[in-house]
């Protein structure tokens, strides 16, 4: 059997190496392999809990917000911080536009380029690409003279031996599909859409001061309302985020499912394969800012074996973590997974000497833990909520779905593949930007009704607090299901963990040997070249992995 290795896989954030045994040309068992540790949760130990989602939140620089959001619903949790309505709508606003932008971005400049080929762009006619962007949508850059630009751009980069961004795909390999006006019209996207995400994070900087890593509080926001000020959240400044919120519904509406469509349309066999597990987890996202509520935007479910009609309720304390193939030592034994709330992080890197050939698959390989739920490894992510909101009948989610399933002339059962889950991101991302104008509208409400508050200081003082607090926070990342778990002494952070989205999805074994997510969704793939393994580039990229996230620390 022959072992194929995929290290770094590019495109993504973070460092991921990929293993895979060979039958001929068909993947028979694949391994995951996280091959950087970080180590936020060693760097909190003994901080003021105030202060976690300010280190938290550089986790990642990706899905900016997530990890401070999440950070300050477990201290909140913890010391039972109610937080105004403003705060809670604006960290709603903030968490839409992530999600618009870090799905586009994903689509356009991190997955896109496994299916479309910018060479076979040159060979479209400028004119035809401007008639059939023209029937895709109304999108308003669609002239003859627009394609030809974008066209001129790739061949001048071309010509100078000069591919840039574009550089060292496998453009070769058979399995690129696309005519080549949908190539052009695609790379056209690509360029604008790098444009157009400068402008909508203008949301975060309006509300959080920069971005990434906008400014957050523990107890609501950290900008003040005041109609009246230059300088405060005011009409002016909603007013901009109001069209900004307009500019991201447009550019879902007519450039990013369109596009997604149109390239879907040419790769049904990518709607067959690549899904893996069949077990799916939404930990949940408040509607609010705290699980405690019980009101939830995305409701907490697990669903398992594709059981859409019998899907149960989430019960927090069925997480556990497992280290049996990952690079830690727990005190009571690697064999034993432990609750977050009991989670340990210490080190205990195994494996071969770089550089090395092959990871030693059968003992330790990651430095990834394996969470498991009820013992169960689970997919998290666009593709486990879409099949959520479905199974509940939620926020248009069984339309949405039927509808573009109906336009690709496609069944249900499509979903639970590599397009799928890429198709379910889209469908998400349409749904977060219609919530937004909702959000928006209610946030509006609520200050011209009178309220201004964004914080609540009345626990602001440690003296305020209980002795000894536990408590976590549920967030919604874009990848999937993020939870950061505290337990809080004496005024100090005792422990804390984050359960992160590409944990889930991407941890390597667990102690009875079942593979997660991406190990699974690799199993039977046929590479048409294992030199050029396209294919799990395709499935891989599917899941939008991020290994920053999955860690947390990079050198001690
Ligand atoms: Ni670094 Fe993240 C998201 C989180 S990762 S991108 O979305 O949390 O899985
Ligand atoms: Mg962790």
């Amino acid at each position: 059997m022959k072992r194929l290795v995929i290290d770094p896989i590019t495109r993504i954030e973070g460092h991921l190496r990929i293993e895979a045994e060979l039958e001929g040309n068909r993947i028979k068992s694949a391994y995951s392999s996280g091959t950087m540790v970080r180590g936020i949760e060693i760097i909190l130990k003994g901080r003021d809990p105030r202060e976690a989602w300010v280190f938290a939140q550089r986790i990642c620089g990706v899905c900016t917000t997530v990890h401070a959001f999440a950070s300050i619903r477990a201290v909140e949790d913890a010391l039972k911080i109610e937080v105004p309505k403003n705060a809670s709508l604006i960290r709603k606003l903030m968490i839409g536009t992530l999600f618009v932008h870090d799905h586009v971005v994903h689509f356009y400049h991190l997955h896109a380029l496994d299916w479309v080929n910018p060479l076979q762009a040159l060979r479209a006619d400028p004119v035809k690409a401007s008639e059939l962007s023209q029937k895709l949508s109304s999108y308003e850059k669609s002239s003859p003279s627009y394609f030809k630009e974008v066209q001129d751009r790739i061949r001048q980069q071309i010509e100078r031996k000069q591919l840039g961004i574009f550089n060292r795909g496998y453009w070769e390999h058979p399995d690129y599909k696309l005519p080549p006006e949908v190539n052009l019209i695609a790379v056209a996207h690509y360029l604008d859409a790098l444009n157009w995400q400068t402008q909508i994070v203008q949301v975060h900087t309006i509300f959080g001061g920069k971005n990434p890593h906008p400014n957050f509080v523990v107890g609501g926001m950290a900008c003040p309302i005041d109609l009246q000020s230059d300088t405060a959240i005011n009409m002016d400044k909603l007013g901009r985020v109001k069209s900004l919120i307009d500019s991201m519904v447009e550019f879902v509406e007519k450039v990013y499912l369109p596009d997604l469509i149109a390239i879907a349309s040419f790769y049904k066999h990518w709607f067959e394969k690549g899904e893996g597990l069949g077990n799916f987890l939404v930990l949940g996202e408040p509607e609010g800012d705290s699980h405690r509520e019980g009101r939830f935007f995305i409701p907490p479910t697990l669903i398992k074996g594709r059981d859409l009609k019998n899907y149960e309720d989430v019960d927090y304390s069925k997480i556990k973590e497992y280290v049996t193939h990952s690079y830690y030592k727990y005190s009571s034994g690697d064999e034993k997974g432990l609750h977050p709330f009991e989670g340990e992080t210490v080190l205990n890197y195994t494996g071969p000497k770089p550089p090395y050939e092959y990871l030693n698959v059968e003992s330790k390989y990651s430095w990834l833990k394996a969470p498991r739920y009820m013992d169960l490894p689970v997919e998290v992510g666009p593709l486990a909520r879409i099949l959520a909101l479905y199974a509940r009948d939620m926020l248009g989610a069984r339309e949405l779905v039927d509808s573009y399933l109906a336009k690709l002339d496609l069944p249900f059962q499509a979903m639970y593949s590599t397009m799928g889950r890429t198709l379910a991101r889209g469908l998400e991302t349409y749904i977060y930007a219609h919530a937004m104008k909702r959000w928006y509208n209610e946030l509006l409400e609520n200050i011209n009704s009178g309220d201004t508050k964004t914080f609540n200081s009345s626990k602001w003082e440690p003296s305020t607090w209980e002795k000894d607090a536990k408590g976590f926070g549920l967030m919604e990342a874009p990848r999937g299901s993020l939870s950061h778990w505290v337990h809080i002494k004496d005024g100090k952070i005792a422990n804390y963990q984050a359960v992160v989205p590409t944990t889930w999805n991407a941890s390597p074994r667990d102690v009875k040997g079942q593979p997660s997510a991406y190990e699974a969704s690799l199993v039977g793939h046929e590479l048409a070249n294992p030199n050029e393994p396209l294919e799990v580039l395709r499935t891989i990229h599917s899941f939008d992995p991020c290994l920053a996230c999955a860690v947390h620390l990079y050198k001690l």
